[in-house]
């Protein structure tokens, strides 16, 4: 069935979630283009987004629940029998080990965080605080420092590139990677704006780095050295923006001290950047009207995570380049896609992993620490996983490391639309509806002072034989016996709220019913999810929980919302909000803040920036003894993880999306390829003290010597029409390492792993 019609979505494939409008046959996507009306991205879209119908439809999609038999094969079985037998294993497990033997990895990717919020609910009747999520191997170095600086870890910075002119990009490709939006567009306008400045730090001659006024080709893992000696001429020429620093922060001095004693020209040095264009740099983001940092996995995978992390954010502080239009700032957030969790000083209830004692950040615990948790005999180890929505057997550092503890587990649960790598080694398997089968919708509103949200409609009705997630945590809750299958009196009030909203029927039977029963209210997403989901339109029950934070947005930043022209008609202003996402197909804004909103985001009890973090300051001192890396058996350093053109996280499974690099080849600086006599196209072993991969060349003089890169998202196994499985290009965390990561936040350094060649 051909529906020539043009229907509203969003990609799904990076944290942008373009709008986008689309045509359907059967259950296929047949033509895609940007959406003009999304207010964001305004008809923005990439290459990437037109295949997604090899997301929708594929030979890996899954649909029915599957159990794994003793010799590895599946059979498939009821969604009841699954249910049943799942709630089972994990009753037991809890009543006899306590909920933290219960670990839960996911939760959302790059389209859908809907179906996290109701995990949440399971979690509570679990009793697992045992979150681990892809962002706790990114983006936690980050989190940790806005919890020191700004108050709270979910004080979670923006970037103005947009309006800046003077933008710098730190270990990020937007050109590929995106992380604003419109990317392309705007980095184009920025590079063709002879008024505004545009510098690039990465070690690779990148399509960005190519549109930029200033490259600075950083060695790997040299960016804490580089940016100390950013910060170290601001502060020794005395460019750091005094009133600022006097009116907004508290510790400027001691910070300024430590910067003072910074050897710039040894550091510049060490980071292989020329002294002039370090000073050039500081003196141009110092003299900068409106100047932003845009930072990612560049610095964050790689040696210092979380001290590059504070150093980026002194760049923009120290020179005074927050709070205004233009500049770093902080945002509100619809639903936080993080929590905060207190340091030891804080608190000492925070619950640390039972194996490796790991505390959490932002809420969330490291996936670089989950198979240390499994693989052991000790009697406190994790027995039980549910992944939701992520493939750790490709994506996590150590994926032998990953295998062999997901073999030692009790019980193994994926929620997944496609058999990806880790449902190929789970015990059982739970299908859920696709994207585009459900409503759905992300978290990833993080802007000032315009913040948006997208509710997606389902283009399709659920496969047969899927589900979608929050009905699964349903059933589960209920299988569970924590919760019951209906609740009439709540489902009533749900009905007469849809049909007299004035009457908030619907909110005060809710508190009622909690207020009876205090053991519901850690699920109250799924129970808000079973009674004003059941009243809502057919397809978009998922938004149920959208109404909660509705309510709790408009209350906190009534002004902002009502800016974005949303009314109160009666019903209150969280209602108009909550009609205004159902209603608005391609994408709303949420809320118009004022500039001088930003204020009053930060969280700290005297309202300003501490700028000095003492371990940090520690750790900026030691850079100066510390010895070169020098290791003789694995020579090269391989970032492994690069964003291309045909990568898009493990989202897509056919190979077949690609129409360039189908290998993933591996990029080597051409005197290293001539030292090994190796051409384009020749295949080679890249070795690591973990493990190894084979790759095809390409001689890239975009590298730098001594530097390979291998990319993201490849490895994955896909069957063809034939049924065989092939696995197309290299699974690279094959080659990292658990140990292999920041001290404090265990993140992993990808971007800078020693390994060697061998010509195969
Ligand atoms: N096409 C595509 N886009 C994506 C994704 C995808 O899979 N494909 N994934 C999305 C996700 S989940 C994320 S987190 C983002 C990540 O987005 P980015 O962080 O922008 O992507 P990467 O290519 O991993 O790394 C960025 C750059 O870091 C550089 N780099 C490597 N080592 C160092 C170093 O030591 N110092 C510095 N300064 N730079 C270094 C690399 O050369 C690379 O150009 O991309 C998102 N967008
Ligand atoms: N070496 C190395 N490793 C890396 C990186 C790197 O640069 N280098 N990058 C890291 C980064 S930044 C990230 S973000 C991670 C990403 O890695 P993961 O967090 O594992 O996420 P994805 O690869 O996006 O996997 C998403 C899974 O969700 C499934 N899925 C899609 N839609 C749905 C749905 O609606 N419901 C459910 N239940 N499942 C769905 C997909 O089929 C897929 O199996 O990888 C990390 N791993
Ligand atoms: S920028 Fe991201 S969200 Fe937008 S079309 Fe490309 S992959 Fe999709
Ligand atoms: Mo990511």
């Amino acid at each position: 069935m051909t529906d020539s019609t043009w229907q509203a979505t969003a990609c799904i494939l990076c944290s942008e979630n373009c709008g986008l409008e689309v045509k359907t046959s059967g259950r296929g996507i047949t033509a895609v283009r940007g959406d003009a009306q999304h207010p964001h991205s305004q008809g923005y879209l990439c290459q990437k987004a037109a295949r997604l119908d090899h997301y929708q439809s594929h030979t890996d999609r899954l649909d029915s629940p599957l159990r794994r038999r003793p010799d590895g094969s599946f059979e498939r079985i009821s969604w009841d029998t699954a249910l049943r037998e799942i709630a089972q294993k994990l009753k037991a497990i809890r009543d006899a080990h306590g909920g933290s033997a219960i670990a839960y990895y996911g939760g959302g990717g790059q389209g859908n965080h809907l179906g996290g919020v109701y995990g949440s609910s399971l979690r509570a009747a679990l009793r697992t605080p045992y979150v681990y999520s892809a962002l706790a191997q990114e983006k936690t170095g980050d989190f940790w420092v806005n919890g020191e600086l700004f108050g709270r870890q979910t004080c979670h910075v923006t970037t103005g590139v947009a309006d800046a002119d003077y933008v710098i990009f730190l270990g990020t490709n937007p050109w590929q990677s995106h992380g604003f939006p419109r990317a392309r567009k705007v980095l184009k306008a920025l590079s063709s704006d002879p008024k505004r400045t545009m510098v690039v730090i990465d070690p690779r001659v990148t399509e960005t780095a190519k549109l930029a006024d200033v490259h600075l080709r950083v060695r790997p893992g040299t960016d804490a050295f580089l940016l100390a000696a950013l910060l170290g001429v601001v502060a020794q020429e005395g460019l750091e923006a005094r009133r600022f620093l006097d009116e907004r922060t508290t510790g400027h001095d001691e910070v300024l001290a430590a910067l003072r004693e910074v050897p710039v020209e040894a550091f510049a040095r060490r980071a292989g950047v020329p002294l002039e264009d370090v000073q050039r740099v500081a003196r141009g983001l110092a003299a900068a009207r409106a100047a932003t940092v845009r930072a990612d996995l560049g610095i964050q995978q790689s040696y210092h995570s979380t001290l590059n992390s504070y150093l980026e954010k002194l760049l923009f502080l120290v020179t005074g380049h927050f709070g205004r239009r233009g500049t770093n700032n902080l945002h509100t957030f619809l639903l936080p896609l993080i929590g905060h969790s207190p340091s030891p000083e804080e608190s000492s209830k925070v619950p640390l992993t039972p194996v490796t004692k790991m505390r959490p950040i932002g809420k969330l615990y490291p996936p670089n620490v989950l198979p240390l948790e499994i693989d052991t005999d000790a009697p406190e180890r994790v027995r039980a996983v549910i992944v939701d929505s992520a493939n750790p057997l490709v994506s996590a550092a150590d994926t032998r490391g990953y295998e062999r503890a997901f073999e030692r587990l009790e019980l193994s649960v994926t929620i997944d639309v496609a058999l990806s790598e880790t449902a190929q080694r789970s015990q059982y398997v739970l299908p859920a509806a696709s994207q585009f089968e459900k409503g759905e919708a992300t978290f990833f509103s993080l802007g000032f002072p315009d913040n948006g949200f997208h509710f997606r409609r389902p283009l399709f009705t659920p496969l047969p034989g899927t589900l979608p997630e929050p009905e699964i945590y349903r059933r589960l809750l209920v299988e569970l016996g924590a919760l019951p299958d209906r609740f009439p009196a709540l489902e009533a009030a749900a009905r007469l709220q849809r049909r007299f909203p004035r009457s908030r029927a619907f909110g005060l039977a809710l508190t009622a019913a909690l207020k009876a029963r205090p053991k519901w209210a850690p699920m109250a997403a799924v129970i808000v999810y079973a009674t004003l989901g059941r009243a809502l339109p057919k397809g978009t029950e998922s938004a149920a929980v959208l109404w909660a934070a509705s309510q709790a947005y408009a209350k906190k930043h009534a002004a902002a919302v009502r800016r974005a022209g949303i009314r109160d008609a009666g019903a209150g202003l969280g209602d108009a909000l909550f009609e205004r996402m159902l209603e608005g197909e391609h994408g709303i804004t949420l809320s118009e803040h004022e500039q001088d909103d930003v204020w009053s985001l930060l969280r700290t009890e005297d309202h300003r920036i501490h700028l000095a973090i003492p371990s940090m300051l520690d750790e900026l001192r030691a850079l100066a003894d510390e010895p070169l890396p020098n290791d003789a058996e694995f020579p090269l350093s391989l970032m492994a993880g690069e964003r291309r053109a045909y990568n898009a996280n493990t989202i897509y499974r056919d190979p077949a999306w690609r129409r360039v690099d189908p290998d993933g080849a591996a990029r080597v600086h051409p005197d290293d390829a001539a030292r090994l006599g190796l051409r384009d196209g020749d295949r080679v072993a890249v070795e690591s003290r973990t493990g190894a991969v084979e790759a095809t060349v390409e001689v890239n003089d975009g590298m730098l010597p001594g530097v390979l890169s291998l990319p993201h998202g490849y490895g994955l196994s896909h069957a063809g029409a034939d049924g065989v499985r092939v696995q197309s290009g290299p699974r690279i965390n094959e080659l990292t390492a658990a140990d292999h990561c920041d001290p404090l936040t265990k993140t992993p350094f990808h971007k800078t792993v020693p390994v060697r060649l061998r010509v195969i």
